[in-house]
């Protein structure tokens, strides 16, 4: 099987995120464990959601540069609250492994490394016998705009055979002015947006805000982090242990395919004529003055440690791609 990782790490090396991607998680993977990555644009509540979950401040809530929660980390769990026997039951001593993960969209990381980090981690954990149990994707209901390309590429590295084991979550319900808006806005999104994923079996569920107890009839569901946590779990008991796997899992794992050739990278047109022409902007951007500030500067650099993250994949493919990545290199540094 490919260790795509391996030749992403090395130069992961180097940078600051190196810590964000040693997972001591991974290194003592059972192939019992139920993996649950937690998926969405940032800000969404993905990390909110996994602490409500577990009960305590485990992942670092609102993202902030060169945090941990910049990367990929995840927490085991082998038991449900008392409240939910039925999951324990499920469950029989197994582990279930929930997954933090940095959102597209993110406006510290290029959406290139975001995935690569998603990739990574999820083909480690494929080659060490770890399963995908199911994968939940937030969504910020009070969000405006589009989010079109979190989506996109979330459905392209799931795979349409692993949607009936996908939940779509939606948060922040206590933030709405009025809950018709947000039902509104639902009614929208599931004919417009999710209605593909819907159609192939994900599930929706609404998060009950923290302070609704009592109240929740005004709400349109009232859905707990466990019991989401629980259908999932349920899902997976459904599924055959060997179907158990994301398509980019069997992309780049069993396929043997470039994390640019998979669908996710496709979808985020990670050939290297795009690599091209982010270098040429963020030169052009360079030029204009545009990175004066300390922030911008540091945006910069976490940019081109992505481009550089992806020639290095690229560069494994094959001798074509030395010679390209010098190019690009001297290009993307300021050389002719
Ligand atoms: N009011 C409200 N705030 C929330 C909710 N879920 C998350 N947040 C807040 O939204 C922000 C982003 O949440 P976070 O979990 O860091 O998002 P992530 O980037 O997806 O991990 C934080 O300030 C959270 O406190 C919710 O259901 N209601
Ligand atoms: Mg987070």
């Amino acid at each position: 099987m490919r260790s795509f990782e391996e030749s992403v790490y090395p130069l992961l090396n180097q940078t600051k995120m190196r810590r964000c991607t040693i997972d001591p998680v991974l290194e003592e993977a059972l192939d019992s464990d139920i993996v649950i990555p937690v998926m969405g644009p940032t800000k969404s509540g993905k990390s909110h959601f996994l602490n409500q979950l577990l009960g305590s401040l485990i992942f670092e809530v609102g993202n902030k540069l060169a945090s941990c929660t910049a990367g990929v980390s995840s927490v085991t769990v082998t038991r449900a609250p008392d409240e939910h026997p039925q999951v324990n039951t499920i469950l029989k001593g197994r582990r279930i492994v929930l997954v933090d993960t940095p959102g597209f969209d993110d406006t510290d990381m290029s959406d290139e490394e975001v995935l690569i980090l998603i990739s990574a981690w999820l083909t480690k954990s494929y080659n060490r016998g770890m399963h995908v149990g199911g994968v939940l994707y937030l969504h910020d209901i009070t969000r405006e705009g589009p989010e079109v390309k979190s989506l996109s590429v979330f459905s392209k590295v799931c795979g349409q055979g692993a949607m009936d084991r996908v939940a779509i979550v939606t948060t922040k319900w206590d933030k709405l002015r009025n809950i018709k808006d947000g039902e509104d806005k639902l009614t929208d999104l599931c004919d417009r947006l999710w209605g593909e994923m819907l159609g192939h079996g994900a599930h929706i569920f609404h998060m009950r805000p923290p302070s609704s107890e009592g109240e929740s009839h005004i709400y349109p569901v009232h859905t707990t982090p466990w019991e989401i946590i629980h259908s999932l779990v349920v899902a997976a008991e459904n599924c055959e242990v060997n179907n158990q796997i994301l398509q980019i899992q069997d992309e780049i794992a069993n396929r043997r395919l470039l994390l640019p050739d998979t669908n996710a990278g496709r979808e985020l047109q990670m050939s290297l004529d795009n690599l091209l022409k982010k270098a040429n902007e963020l030169k052009r951007k360079e030029k204009e003055g545009n990175l004066r500030a300390p922030r911008a500067a540091a945006l910069l650099e976490r940019r081109r440690q992505g481009v550089e993250m992806i020639i290095a994949e690229l560069e494994r493919s094959a001798g074509f791609f030395t010679r390209a990545r010098g190019w690009i290199r001297n290009r993307f540094q300021g050389g002719s």
